[in-house]
């Protein structure tokens, strides 16, 4: 397994509690070491234990560089860079720190979302690599090395359970190739694995996400509209969804997350032209956390010292990862602004983050004293805490609710 983060750990985790050898493969010798004591360095419900047992029982260790083996699955990072332009730059390294020790008979998957066409990238590259060996791109069903996409769809919090319960798709580059891919996720996916070929298995992957993303794009959007109309937007899409086919989703503050506000980037970057829809849905969200910013300065106009809880930094609700959060974003460009003091509130960290520690406007604190204290409260994660929340407190002060917490 090459990359052990959020999806390559538990993968490999679930591998080895099937009782096949793993060896972890990781940049970091931080997570190295971490993960060879047994234990773990990102946060996801029951990994640890699974970890723990793995590593106990032998089936699982961690390196700083790959070894010979019979498969070898890519779980690296696919960012974005400059204008929306994919990174392969971490999936290119895999593929060249794999290569040396590629045998004939080997299988070599990626699971890292990617730009449709990165999967006959890798084989290229693994070709360039190793002249002395042949891959599909080259011998088709009779290629010394087999090479498939398959990517991973599990939703943060739940991927323990989600990776043996999902369907899964898996593109080989040819059928062969599909068909041994097949056999290995069979070794712990319980539900359906579905063969097709690695470009349909890519786009499938950047199409969830993208469906998702247009979805929660036109749930904002409204929200702004009926903020101008004077209409409760929750009213409206719970009004609306009673329609046997419509199924609205819920407006926010902007979507954040490591993969719904990056993956339909890499359609729009292959296909300007024709990812209108796609294109136009980014750029709603990523308007949402300056339309909110904006309520809260009008809304600031009309206070002597404008005192500003805001409530939830969190990327989505009831978890700790602040990492890509609109709630972030939002208290970074209100305290920009300096349009008041602002006090945060995420019962989900102990800590000020270390990218608002810096500005000298803002606090962290619980949120029953973020109310009394505050004048402006916006709701901008639907913690399930939050809902706890006596509105008796809002009383006489100016209300934001970016989540529909009080409808
Ligand atoms: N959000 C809304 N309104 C909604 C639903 C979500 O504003 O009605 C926001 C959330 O608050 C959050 C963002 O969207 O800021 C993304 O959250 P999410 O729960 O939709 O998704 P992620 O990023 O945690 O995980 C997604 C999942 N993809 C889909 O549901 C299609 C997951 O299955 C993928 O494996 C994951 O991306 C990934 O790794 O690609």
């Amino acid at each position: 397994m090459i990359g052990l983060g959020y999806i390559g750990l538990p993968t490999a985790a679930m591998l080895a509690s099937r009782k096949i050898k793993v060896i972890g493969v990781d940049v970091s010798q931080h997570a190295v070491d971490t993960i060879n004591r047994g234990e773990i360095h990102i946060v996801e419900p029951e990994l640890d234990i699974i970890v723990q047992a793995a590593v106990s029982q032998g089936y699982l260790r961690a390196t700083t560089k790959p070894e010979p083996a019979d498969a070898f699955l890519i779980a690296v990072p696919t960012p974005f860079k400059g204008d929306h332009e994919p990174d392969l730059s971490y999936v290119e390294a895999a593929a060249q720190s794999i290569a040396p020790v590629l045998k004939k008979g080997d299988l070599v998957i990626l699971e890292s979302t990617s730009p449709v066409g990165t999967t006959e990238l890798v084989a290229v590259w693994l070709a360039q690599a190793r002249t002395d060996l042949s891959f599909p791109h080259q011998a088709g069903e009779q290629a010394d090395v087999n090479v498939a996409y398959c990517p991973e769809r599990v939703l943060p919090g739940k991927v323990v359970h989600e990776l043996v319960s999902n369907d899964r798709v898996i593109g080989g580059m040819t059928q062969r190739c599909s068909q041994r891919a097949t056999e290995l996720y069979k070794t712990f996916v319980e539900a359906e694995c579905i063969p097709t070929n690695a470009r349909t298995a890519e786009m499938c992957k950047l199409t969830e996400n993208s469906y998702r993303d247009v979805n929660i794009a036109f749930a904002n959007e409204l929200s702004i509209i009926c903020g101008k109309l004077g209409i409760n937007v929750w009213e409206l899409i719970k009004l609306a969804n009673h329609h046997p086919r419509v199924k609205i989703l819920q407006p926010g503050p902007g979507v954040g997350g490591h993969c719904i506000a990056v993956d339909p980037w890499f359609i729009v970057s292959k296909t300007p032209e024709e990812a209108r829809l796609i294109h136009i849905a980014r750029l709603v969200n990523d308007g949402k956390p300056h339309y909110v910013v904006d309520q809260v300065t009008a809304a600031a106009a009309n206070v002597a010292e404008p005192v500003i809880a805001c409530l939830g930094l969190a990327f989505k609700p009831d978890i700790d990862d602040l990492r890509e959060s609109p709630a972030m974003e939002v208290v970074q460009l209100l305290a920009e602004r300096k349009i008041g003091q602002i006090l945060a509130v995420e019962p989900h960290i102990e800590q000020m983050p270390a990218s608002l520690a810096g500005f000298g406007n803002i606090e962290l604190m619980s949120s029953d004293e973020a109310i009394r204290r505050a004048n402006i409260v916006v709701m901008l994660v639907s913690h399930q805490s939050f809902y706890e929340i006596d509105t008796g407190l809002l009383e006489g002060k100016y209300v934001i609710d970016t989540r529909g917490v009080w409808q």
